[in-house]
């Protein structure tokens, strides 16, 4: 059995970038977690507070900046992939384009992908693009579990927990509750560290 600190004080290693559909990597045989969400919403940056490293994922000073599908492991037991934000107006339709088709077929033929966390920016909710990706994720043979990021950005009375989880009610795919955290104020981290851990040990 491993265990959150022995799997994840363990050094976080790139394995691959990948811009296109021909570059995913697919001698990966581990299980394979990964990180969609709208642009901005603090993917990277909760993947470095998850692996408990500050630069192992790229974090965005400008949206838009992660570009492609990177790929990770930890000690070769899980793959995480840090994918490029959807719904991203500023770069060009034909950029945006290609990367909407690299996430889509990413999703839809991964044999190794155990767990889809769907990020939304806690500030904001569920957004059109969110509902899109989730009627596919629906479609597709993975479970997903929605996480909100940045709540230290919002007052603690807030209901957004209870209105997100009541936005998925109906989703056949999505775990039904959500994971509030913070990379910021590393709050909910291990919860995310505790979801990837079983599926390690599986
Ligand atoms: N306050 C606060 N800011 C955060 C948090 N997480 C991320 N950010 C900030 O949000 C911005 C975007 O973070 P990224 O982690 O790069 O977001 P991303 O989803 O990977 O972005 P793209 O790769 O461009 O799609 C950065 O300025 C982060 O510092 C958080 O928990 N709290
Ligand atoms: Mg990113």
């Amino acid at each position: 059995m491993v265990t959150i600190k022995g799997l994840f004080s363990s050094e976080c290693k790139f394995i691959a970038g990948a811009s296109s559909i021909e570059q995913i990597p697919h001698n990966i045989f581990m299980p394979e977690v990964s990180f969609v969400g709208r642009s901005n919403v603090g993917k990277s940056s909760l993947i470095n507070a998850i692996v408990g490293q500050r630069d192992c994922a790229r974090v965005s000073k400008t949206p838009g900046r992660t570009q492609q599908i990177n790929f990770f492991t930890i000690q070769e037991k899980i793959s995480i992939a840090d994918l490029p934000g959807y719904g991203f107006a500023a770069v060009s339709k034909k950029t945006r384009k290609s990367w909407d088709y690299l996430i889509l077929d990413y999703l839809r033929g991964r044999q190794n992908l155990r767990r889809i966390f769907l990020l939304i920016d806690s500030r904001h909710g569920i957004k059109a693009s969110d509902d899109q990706i989730m009627d596919i994720l629906d479609d597709s043979a993975v479970v997903y579990q929605l996480v909100l990021t940045k709540i230290d950005k919002i007052p603690q009375s807030s209901d957004i927990v209870k209105r997100v989880e009541e936005g998925i009610s109906k989703r056949v795919a999505a775990f039904p509750y959500v994971i509030p955290t913070s990379a910021e104020k590393k709050i909910g981290i291990e919860s995310v560290q505790m979801e990837i851990l079983s599926l390690v040990n599986q």
